[in-house]
């Protein structure tokens, strides 16, 4: 699976002030410790921090790309931000592989993004939700996915550079989601041949629950089994790491070895 790391992200309050204050050694030692973890990618999510996010956002991704060569996903609800910092961080790193996230399955929002995404040689992550909010059922959720992939493709991307999140919610305020998005990721990946991937920002499901770590750690198994491919997690949580990669040797995405975990970390050069 591919692993965006979760935790430069400003809603954390070591991070948030480590941007406000402009501190490198708290984001890169972090980022070191995702990558030491397993983390593929380095999504990076202002918050609520201070001052000019596209500032905020080269910032970040330069003070990122110091210690890492992964791939940097921009993380932000706002397309303006995006457009403006997507823009700067490739002019920054003209080699460095980008993620946009996210874009909505609404026309006026995927018309600024995904050609974005095709100028700057990006890879876009599409919510499964429109101008409605999140969908509270599995068909909207896929008719939203099924809209953005198209657009997509019909601009030039390839499918691997289309991530789909179903969007998942917390746990103690909506229950039927998790079945809903896993029942959509299922869904859509059928009916898509080569398929795009599949995302979800994983602790969203546990935000305010007691057993958040078990929550996760469980729902991303369920979500593999149902054909997810990535998410946004903390790669520094050797048991949900661990319990991802059990989950992929069981779906005969590894040969299984009895010391699968190593040959896992050995292969992946950690
Ligand atoms: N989809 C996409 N991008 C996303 C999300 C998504 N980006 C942001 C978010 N959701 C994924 N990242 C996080 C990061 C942290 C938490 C949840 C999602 C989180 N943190 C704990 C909390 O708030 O309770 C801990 C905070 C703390 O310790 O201070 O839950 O869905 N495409």
């Amino acid at each position: 699976m591919i692993i965006f790391s979760e935790r430069i992200n400003g809603m954390y309050r070591d991070v948030r002030r480590a941007i406000n204050d402009k501190d490198k050694t708290v984001i890169q030692e972090l980022v070191c410790c995702q990558v030491a973890g397993g983390a593929d990618v380095i999504d990076i999510n202002l918050g609520p921090t201070r001052g000019n996010p596209v500032e905020n956002f080269l910032w970040l991704a330069q003070t990122v790309a110091e210690v890492t060569d992964k791939p940097i996903s921009l993380d932000s609800a706002k397309p303006n931000v995006l457009i403006e910092a997507v823009r700067g961080v490739r002019a920054a790193m003209p080699d460095r592989p980008l993620v946009i996230n996210s874009s909505t399955a609404t026309p006026e929002v995927m018309g600024q993004l995904i050609p974005l995404a095709v100028e700057t040689g990006a890879s876009i992550i599409g919510l499964t939700m429109d101008q409605e909010g999140v969908p509270g059922n599995v068909e909207k959720r896929v008719e939203c996915g099924a809209t953005f992939l198209m657009a997509a493709l019909e601009a030039g991307l390839t499918p691997s550079r289309v991530y789909l999140d179903p969007i998942i919610l917390p746990l103690n305020v909506a229950p039927k989601q998790p079945w809903n998005v896993m029942e959509a990721i299922r869904q859509l990946r059928v009916v898509n041949d080569p398929p795009p991937h599949f995302i979800i920002g994983l602790s969203n499901i546990s935000q305010k629950c007691l057993m958040n770590r078990l929550i996760n750690r469980t729902y991303l198994v369920m979500c593999l089994a149902a054909g997810l491919d990535a998410a946004i997690m903390d790669a520094g949580d050797r048991d949900l790491v661990e319990a991802a990669v059990t989950a992929e040797v069981l779906l005969e995405k590894h040969l299984y070895s009895d010391d699968y975990l190593k040959a896992w970390r050995l292969q992946k050069g950690l």
